[in-house]
């Protein structure tokens, strides 16, 4: 078990508006944001290899998808630094073939597993789904995936699996941001069985319709919409059946501001900042705020999972 007592540094690495997207706005005033010498280099049109996924109607939004190139440069991912162009500029270093996941815990089936043993018997669709980070900013990512719950039964969970927790992989020599110790590695996130089976809980392994860049979670990522982004987990290699509640990486860090639920929800304010509103990334300097639904738009889908639960404490 891993506490992580020692991390009141954390809670100032995040910022609830993206300095990143101020000042490329204000780079894009003074007619500078084109210039290679101020911001890196973007490719504007999707690229990657190209993925057989059928569009599944019943998962998608009204708004428009965020473009490709703010999805691809303007991420979390720790394990590749604190800066939201850290990931696209240090994660080539990540190698996603060969992978594999093993599996462990409260189920009949175990072992490890091939991406590809993963991958054989689903077949791939494309969502679209809003993504809403604990930071107040926001995306709409078309995703390919398979739902998480036909993976998860693939594996005969006994009845005495009440939680499933994910790991990312820890290797330092691939992924840079782990030789600094601001998150206790590896990263692990977790859901209750019924979060994991439910339709809407996604396992991705793409977007606009190619891999994952490294950057969003290559080669597999978990995809929970109504939850702060921090639930989806990248880059898995670990799957563990629990009775008990696991540990998690933000809530070990940080347990008043990340709960363990993490249901985007307006009227719990974070400690240091509202959560009543988001930026949409990508909207421009002018773009109002938006403001922030109960479980991220998704609560007639997944309301009912809480029912009888008090939000305001099981943040
Ligand atoms: N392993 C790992 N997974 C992670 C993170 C991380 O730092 N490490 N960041 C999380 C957070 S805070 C968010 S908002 C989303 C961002 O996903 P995106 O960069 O694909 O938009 O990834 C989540 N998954
Ligand atoms: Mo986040």
């Amino acid at each position: 078990m891993k506490v992580n007592l020692s991390t009141p540094i954390l809670a100032s690495d995040i910022t609830p508006e993206s300095v990143f997207q101020e000042r490329r706005a204000v780079l894009a005033a003074l007619g500078l944001a084109g210039s290679a010498a101020v911001m890196p280099a973007q490719a504007s049109t999707p690229s990657g290899a190209e993925l057989k996924a059928a569009r599944n109607a019943t998962y998608t939004v009204p708004e428009a998808v965020t473009r490709w190139e703010d999805v691809t440069s303007y991420n979390n991912f720790y394990e590749f630094g604190t800066d939201k162009s850290d990931p696209a500029a240090h994660s080539a270093s990540l190698h996603t073939t060969p992978w594999s996941v093993s599996v462990t815990g409260e189920a009949e089936r175990l072992g490890t597993l091939t991406l590809e043993d993963i991958l054989k018997p689903h077949a791939l669709e494309e969502r679209t789904y809003r993504l809403r980070c604990v930071e107040a900013w926001s995306m709409v990512i078309p995703w390919v995936g398979f739902p998480l719950k036909d993976l998860v039964a693939r594996f005969k969970p006994t009845s005495k699996a009440k939680y499933v927790s994910f790991t990312t992989l820890n290797d330092p020599k691939q992924m840079p941001g782990q030789r600094d110790r601001v998150l206790s590695w590896p990263y692990s996130e977790a859901l209750t069985m019924a979060e994991a089976m439910h339709p809407l809980t996604l396992m991705a392994v793409g977007l606009y319709g190619r891999v994952l860049p490294n950057q969003n979670g290559a080669p597999l990522r978990l995809v929970v919409p109504w939850k702060y982004g921090f639930k989806s987990i990248k880059s898995i290699v670990g799957i563990h059946f629990t009775e008990r509640m696991p540990h998690t990486t933000w809530n070990d860090a940080n347990p008043g501001e990340y709960g363990f639920y993490a249901n985007v929800n307006p009227s719990v304010d974070h400690p240091r900042w509202s959560q009543k509103t988001e930026r949409r990334i990508g909207g421009g300097l002018f773009a109002p705020r938006v403001p922030t639904l109960p479980f991220n738009g998704y609560a007639a889908e997944v309301a009912s999972l809480y029912a009888g639960l008090d939000l305001r404490r099981y943040y």
